[in-house]
């Protein structure tokens, strides 16, 4: 009997890690009956006479599971947004950071192709910075062609796990290749990117980096608010989740109700107006969403 995390599930087998090295396991029998499905990040109790015929024999509770990619016990998301090509959108990344906070995990932005970043962007670009890291969330600038850079975001993929998240194009695959040169993960150009479907066979697998792992897939690719609730939502944003203890009403949703402590700080310009905006929009998302189903 031994306790090991899941870093790679391929064809049936488990690939079970622990001190000791890679066990290859199956399923217990019984998995099957009981609806269990050990994903990639889990940890798990297995037994194994060899490294080649082992048996998962039960699957720990989960901080939280990704869909696709289906993947436990993520414990970070870098959501890499280029500045350029495609453009910077703060409305694209507050919905990843709904997405990041309600499930549990850690964000880092990553504001990746900075070598193409422009004079007339440059000023937008350091104000949204500043907006995100006053927040608190951590801010690190990249590009591929600057190794001080990859330097800088390397040690925070250190001891965890962690998914790389982000648009088509603005440069996962290429962050990775550049933090592990032996990886050499496909980078597509976008022009030709787009149109044409690949037809590799993918699998999830956590990659060994900086003693902690990064998984070789890009994490979220649904961004709907389904399982969100509005009165939920204001504690998806920090700066409001601090602030709202000072509304009047419990519940409230800092839309229209009075002596909104939220309302207040942002008519105080201490909450951004962007992120306020998202906030609405989301709302109403989640609304005409209840509406449909
Ligand atoms: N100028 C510049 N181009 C980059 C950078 N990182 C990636 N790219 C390019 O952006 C395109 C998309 O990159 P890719 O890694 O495939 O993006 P992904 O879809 O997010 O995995 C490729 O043509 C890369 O060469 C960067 O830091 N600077
Ligand atoms: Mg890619
Ligand atoms: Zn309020």
């Amino acid at each position: 009997m031994g306790k090991g995390r899941i870093i790679k599930a391929l064809s049936g087998f488990y690939y079970v890690e622990n001190e000791d090295g890679t066990f290859q396991c199956r399923g217990r029998g019984n998995f099957r009956k009981r609806k269990i499905t050990p994903l990639v990040g889990d940890w798990v109790e297995f037994e194994a006479e060899n490294k080649t015929d082992g048996y998962v024999l039960h699957v720990d509770e989960r901080t939280n599971e990704l869909v696709r990619p289906p993947i436990a016990n993520v414990e970070q998301a870098v959501l890499v947004f280029s500045t350029e090509e495609p453009s910077f959108s703060s409305l694209l990344l507050d919905r990843f950071l709904v997405h990041v906070e309600a499930n549990n995990i850690e964000p880092i932005i990553c504001l990746s192709k900075i070598d193409l970043l422009e004079d007339e962007t440059e000023k937008a670009i350091q104000l949204y910075e500043k907006t995100y890291r006053e927040i608190g969330y951590e801010v690190v600038n990249t590009s591929i062609y600057v190794d001080e850079t990859i330097e800088t975001l390397r040690p925070y993929l250190s001891g965890k796990v962690s998914v790389f998240a982000g648009q088509s194009g603005v440069g996962k695959s290429s962050l990775l290749n550049a933090l592990m040169p032996d990886l050499n993960i496909e980078t597509n150009p976008i022009s030709k990117s787009l149109g044409r479907g690949k037809h590799t066979t993918r699998h999830v697998e956590l990659i060994k980096v900086e003693n902690g792992y990064v998984a070789d897939t890009p994490g979220f690719s649904s961004l709907d608010f389904n399982g969100i609730e509005v009165e939920e939502l204001g504690f998806l944003f920090p700066e409001m989740r601090e602030r709202s203890k000072g509304c009047k009403f419990r519940g409230c949703t800092h839309v229209n109700e009075p002596k909104c402590a939220v309302k207040a700080a942002l008519e105080l310009g201490e909450i951004a107006q962007h992120r306020y905006d998202h906030y609405v929009q989301f709302i109403d998302e989640i609304k005409s969403q209840k509406r449909r189903y």
